[in-house]
């Protein structure tokens, strides 16, 4: 395959609106991002992912925009954002930018044309449809609560969201909006951003028979008719030769609903689309009869499976995104490791285990600090809206017992992600000298970054040896990938093998010791959670990964 300065790189994602606040608002902004570009640096990160940070009325916290081109106010101005983007390249890291166009907020000049009448010339830029016996045109749900249609006064008809009903669908067949769209991506790409993490890109094109879906919960499904819709690839096509293509830079789709197959497609590397795809396998396991709301452990022979599959499925094919976490998910350490007694010792081993696969690593904001779930324990410190509305609706039309509700919200719910982040033991974790507008996690006076960094043990100097280690190693970048003890319930484990060189990682995912079969003597350790291993066992959450030759 071939090289590219995206294959080398690790990306750190930035939340904006948690991550610094320059200003004592209580939200984080531009400036406070560019404060803390030095502690980005020292980690040693290549990219940033900027999550939204357009112009927007907040109701989906940026992901509902209505104004591509300019920025939200209470973030800064686009004099900010010049700054941020200078700074960042001064220092060699690259930014991308969120680029949410499966739909806009309602706020939106193009929708509040849009529903002023039949006729207005913006009418067919979202998706109208009449209603059906004087209900919805179909059963769909929106995967925020209640139906995916609105009901609009104006001209009697419905309009289409998939996400809340601030966020309507625009009509991808109308090759205005395209244009559009592409219009507005070639402005930024202008300015110097290096790149687009696409939001749901995988549902632009929907089924146009608009079916009803087999009904989950209280609405049909609409992932079916929405997701690989009929025209998803050609538009993409269309994007990459208009615009991305044009342009050094990179390109991941978050393909909500993403197949093996169908991520060959967006991401193979013959088919001018997108450069590699967030698939979302690992993060939906436990997923059950209530959808994502569950309180399952994770089962890590279905968790090997899943990597299995898309590593060894992708090789020679396409690229892989790797994360454990982002702002829609729930703490990495929290999920898939143990964020009690063995919290350094796991956040450091799905460290090892993410970041020496095969694929481009994506770091969460606090994710290298191993920041825990929030720990809230009333609905009231809950601000997302997909929490609250599944609240809501789970409790009081499905019966879910409310205790059981917090419980599945403690787990999963967007906000674990969302609390701001811990810069130090001042008020408020040093995230803002007003009220931050989410809780910060009680416990910042044990975890924060103004600890660890001066700490060389620390799961943030960790995570900078690793990101290193990538820098370093070829065999990290472009080795081959295969699972290796596959049956095993408690060892995560895989090498990685290029020329004579072999890498062999071994992570320990339980609480408990566990023994395994050897591996060759002349093996160097490369990177160690604990000191002294090589064993032929694992300590509680040790990770290990040796570097063999293998003809010496
Ligand atoms: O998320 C898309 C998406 O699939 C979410 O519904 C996801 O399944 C859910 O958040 C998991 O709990 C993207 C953004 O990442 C998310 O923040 C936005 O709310 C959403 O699109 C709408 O733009
Ligand atoms: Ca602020």
């Amino acid at each position: 395959m071939k090289n590219a300065w995206w294959k080398e790189a690790v990306i750190y994602q930035i939340y904006p609106r948690s991550f610094c606040d320059s200003n004592g608002d209580g939200i984080g902004d531009i400036e406070g991002i560019i404060s803390k570009l030095d502690y980005l640096k020292r980690l040693g990160i290549d990219i940033i992912w900027l999550s939204p940070i357009y112009e927007s009325p907040n109701d989906d916290n940026g992901y509902d925009i209505s104004d591509y081109q300019n920025i939200m106010r209470e973030f800064g101005n686009m004099k900010d954002f010049d700054q941020l983007l200078e700074q960042a390249h001064i220092r060699n890291i690259r930014i991308i930018m969120d680029l949410v166009v499966n739909h806009t907020s309602d706020e939106h000049p193009w929708f509040i044309e849009s529903r002023k009448s039949k006729e207005n010339p913006y009418r067919d830029f979202y998706i109208w449809k009449e209603g059906k016996d004087g209900r919805e045109p179909n059963n769909w749900g929106s995967w925020f609560g209640g139906s995916a249609w609105e009901y609009d006064d104006a001209t009697d008809m419905y309009y289409l969201h998939i996400f809340s009903k601030k966020q309507p669908d625009l009509n991808w067949d109308n090759d205005k909006v395209r244009q559009k769209i592409y219009e507005m991506m070639r402005w930024w790409l202008e300015k110097g951003v290096d790149g687009f993490r696409m939001d749901v890109i995988s549902l632009i094109s929907k089924n146009p028979a608009f079916p009803d879906g087999e009904i989950h919960g209280l609405y049909g499904d609409l992932a079916p008719y929405c997701a690989h819709g009929p025209h998803v690839h050609e538009y993409l096509k269309e994007m990459n030769r208009e615009v991305l293509s044009q342009y050094d830079i990179m390109t991941v789709g978050e393909t909500s609903c993403v197949t093996l197959e169908e991520a060959k497609k967006y991401a193979g590397e013959d088919r001018q689309e997108l450069n590699m795809v967030f698939q979302f396998e690992h993060v939906e396991l436990g997923s059950g009869i209530y959808g994502k709301w569950n309180d399952q452990p994770i089962d890590l022979i279905a968790l090997k499976k899943v990597f299995k599959k898309w590593e060894e499925g992708l090789e020679g094919i396409g690229w892989n995104a790797l994360f454990w976490s982002n702002h829609d998910q729930p703490r990495a350490v929290s999920r898939y490791g143990n964020d009690g007694e063995y919290r350094e010792y796991s956040a450091k081993m799905l460290g090892v285990c993410l970041h020496l696969m095969k694929g481009t690593p994506y770091i969460y904001q606090g994710e290298e600090l191993g920041m825990t779930n929030a720990g809230f324990t009333d609905l009231s410190d809950y601000r997302d809206l997909e929490s609250i509305n599944a609240y809501h609706e789970l409790v009081e039309v499905q019966g879910v017992e409310p205790e059981q509700m917090m419980r599945y919200l403690g787990k999963v719910s967007r906000d674990n992600a969302r609390t701001p982040m811990q810069w130090n033991t001042e008020t408020n974790a040093g995230f803002t000298t007003g009220t931050p507008w989410i809780k910060v996690n009680e416990n910042y006076k044990k975890i924060n970054a103004a600890a660890q960094l001066k700490d060389p043990d620390s799961i943030y100097n960790f995570y900078r040896r690793l990101i290193q280690i990538r820098h370093e190693e070829e065999i990290v970048v472009s080795g081959s990938f295969e699972m290796l003890m596959e049956e095993s319930g408690q060892i995560f484990a895989y090498q990685r093998v290029l020329d004579d060189k072999k890498l062999v990682v071994l992570c320990n995912f339980t609480p408990n010791h566990v023994t395994f079969d050897g591996v060759p003597k002349k093996a160097d350790i490369l990177i160690e959670n604990y000191k002294n291993g090589g064993g032929t066992y694992l300590r509680p959450y040790e990770a290990i990964a040796y570097k063999i030759k293998t003809y010496e």
